[in-house]
């Protein structure tokens, strides 16, 4: 009976084959987990980290010598686009498909990590953060026990935020952008790092990782509180209230006053989709860069978040909003609808005045985000008639054709910050400036997972070499 269903199943559609092949593997996979039991995450590890010293070791080995690619003038002057220079565990961006995370697509991980309600499965919410965490940490898929053991870890660990951050935080201008004091926050609780301290006590350099973990777990479960305190600060009255008996999303929406499931559920696909994109953008690559200098996991991530900081990275989210914003205000003073044929004025406008359109292109994606593409599902089924969505579906419809003809951007289509916005207006979370935090809430989860590897791994501190036009000039001209 059970071949005769697979069969039909092949036989329906791709989607749903990989989408029974995911569940198969899953099936199996829960099967080993529960025979060796509920395991820490700091146990799974531990278990995988001398295989992967050894593999690594093998691949340099046998593959050292070999060339990956070569690099243009255009590369080296052009943002170094395509060229392959960094070693990442995590997951991987292919320019048509999007994000894997470890092999894993957005819709993959959906159907197989565990939820809040318990089983995996669209029909029981989104994955849970901490389900991925777990992935893309370990690559490999939790039970429901080990992903409950995660979060009340990281509900425990919250508490050890050094009592002088929240003083630090409270002491700010209201009107410090929200990134700045994200970054402040983190930086100050920095006193706190395993690692730092065991290095300043001469600890081995084969004991780095276990010290990186320790900060990593840290930094994930203390960033809902510095996060929580800056919005509860500028916008509200300071008071963050929690309640662990939820899970790592569940809490942070009540620690920002928002006491919604839905608004609960979107957390848990926003905090999901965002962790990671591979190593080449600029939040994950400069987590990697700073921590090769051995800065701990606290300073390192800092710097990611400086990265994201910027409005051509993590800040177009709220650019996003504010050209939306924009147009409601241009046509509402001119007596006009914002429809499709007004979009197309006004994106013609920010066009000619050199401007970039947030949420569209990027540097590796040529097709649609499928983290966009994921959002756009969620609002379907959970605000088909929103106003804002119907705006940012009607961009939608007419901004690929517009940048086409404009002829610019290698991509003409949305990215996740295009669509983000939206969703967290819908549950009256208006106040844009602060989105690119919940952002780097969530980066923090595939940052840092990979930056245990690296230290875990051995990497090298990270130096590429960089050239003079001069030089660049009187090579080319002697080849
Ligand atoms: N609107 C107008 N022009 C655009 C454009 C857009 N959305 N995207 C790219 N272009 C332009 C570039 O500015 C560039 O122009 P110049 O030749 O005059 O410099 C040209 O098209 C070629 O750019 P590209 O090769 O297609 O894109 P890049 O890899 O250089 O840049 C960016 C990728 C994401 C920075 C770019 O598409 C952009 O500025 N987009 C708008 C901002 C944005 O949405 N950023 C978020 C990206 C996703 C992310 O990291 N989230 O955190």
């Amino acid at each position: 009976m059970m071949g005769i269903a697979v069969c039909r199943n092949i036989f329906l559609s791709p989607i749903n084959f990989t989408t029974m092949l995911s569940k198969i593997s899953f099936a199996s996979r829960t099967l080993a987990r529960n025979a060796r039991g509920v395991a820490t995450i700091q146990e799974v590890l531990k278990s995988q980290v001398p295989q992967k010293q050894a593999d690594l070791l093998a691949l340099k080995k046998e593959h050292g010598d070999k060339v990956l690619g070569e690099v243009t003038v255009d590369q080296c002057i052009g943002g170094a686009r395509g060229v392959k220079c960094m070693l990442w565990e995590t997951s991987n961006l292919d320019a048509e498909e999007g994000i894997r995370f470890r092999g894993h697509t957005i819709p993959d991980c959906q159907q197989i990590l565990p939820t809040f309600k318990g089983p995996a499965g669209p029909e029981n919410g989104e994955p849970l953060l901490e389900s991925l965490f777990w992935l893309l940490l370990t690559s490999e898929v939790p039970t429901k026990a080990e992903v409950d053991g995660l979060t009340a870890d990281l509900h425990k660990r919250a508490a050890s935020l050094p009592s002088h951050v929240v003083p630090l935080l409270n002491s700010l201008p209201k009107d410090m952008h929200p990134m700045t004091q994200f970054t402040i926050g983190l930086n100050a609780a920095q006193t706190g790092s395993a690692f730092a301290k065991a290095y300043q006590d001469g600890a081995p350099k084969t004991e780095y990782h276990e010290y990186v973990l320790e900060d990593v777990l840290n930094v994930v479960a203390q960033l809902p509180e510095i996060a929580a305190t800056i919005y509860r600060n500028v916008y509200f009255d300071g008071v963050v209230s929690k309640d662990t008996s939820l899970d790592y999303s569940g809490n942070f929406c009540r620690m920002l006053g928002y006491d919604d499931k839905g608004f609960d559920e979107l957390m848990r696909l926003y905090l999901c989709i965002h962790t990671d994109h591979e190593g080449g953008n600029a939040s994950a690559h400069a987590t990697h860069l700073v921590g090769s200098t051995l800065s701990d996991p606290y300073l390192a991530y800092a710097g990611g978040l400086n990265a994201l900081a910027g409005p051509l990275h993590g800040l177009a989210n709220q650019e996003v909003l504010g050209w939306i914003q924009g147009i409601q205000k241009q046509m509402a003073d001119e007596g006009k609808e914002v429809n499709a044929e007004t979009i197309t004025q006004f994106t013609w406008d920010t066009l000619n005045a050199k401007k970039v359109i947030p949420g569209y292109g990027h540097a590796v994606l040529r097709k649609t985000d499928p983290r966009y593409s994921c959002q756009r599902e969620f609002a379907l089924k959970h605000m088909p008639d929103d106003e804002l969505f119907k705006i940012v579906s009607t961009i939608y419809e007419v901004m690929p054709g517009i940048l086409t003809e404009h002829g610019k951007t290698k991509n003409p289509y949305p990215n996740v910050d295009s669509h983000s916005g939206v969703l967290l207006w819908h549950y009256g979370f208006t106040q844009f400036q602060y989105y690119t935090v919940l952002f780097g809430v969530s980066r923090a989860v595939g940052a840092l997972s990979q930056l245990y590897w690296d230290r875990a791994l051995g990497l090298p501190l990270e130096r590429p070499k960089s050239v003079t036009p001069e030089f660049i000039k009187k090579f080319c001209e002697s080849q």
